[in-house]
């Protein structure tokens, strides 16, 4: 016969049970191809005398970023300068077709489906040819 310790015990096990299946079955059935996220800022590159130089000391603070085709990509990106009139862009070419420019101190979130495999530049079309980056899409 039962006890009531021991029946409370049993129902704690199975509601244990049921939440660690349910929470595997659940990771699971989300989807094949995850989601990916990043948080993308623009950067100054200590020590670039521009005019010595004659180039832009600007970069993106993630130099690749890695998906695997089919993801659901979603980008943080931020232009941390101080100075409002300070124009960065998020740009990549065909097949990708993407041109996100924002003002100093501002954010955008750029979301896309990677459908291309390959490795397809992105870049800031106001300071180029430094502030570029790969986007590396795996099968
Ligand atoms: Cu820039």
């Amino acid at each position: 016969m039962l006890t009531s310790r021991t029946t409370s015990v049993i129902v704690g096990l199975l509601l244990l049970a049921s939440f660690v299946l349910s929470a595997y079955y659940g990771i699971n059935s989300v989807s094949a191809k995850p989601d990916k996220e990043f948080y993308l800022f623009t950067t100054e590159i200590a020590g670039v005398d521009e005019e010595k130089l004659k180039l832009p000391g600007d970069g993106f603070s993630i130099p690749t970023l890695v998906v695997n085709k089919g993801d659901n990509v979603t980008i943080h990106f931020y232009n941390v300068d101080p100075n409002v009139a300070e124009l960065h862009s998020f740009t990549i070419d065909s097949p990708y077709s993407m041109d996100v420019s924002i003002a100093g101190g501002e954010s955008k979130v750029v979301s896309f489906i990677a459908d291309h495999e390959g490795i397809f530049q992105y870049y800031c079309k106001y300071h180029l040819p430094v502030m570029v980056g790969q986007l590396v899409i795996i099968s």
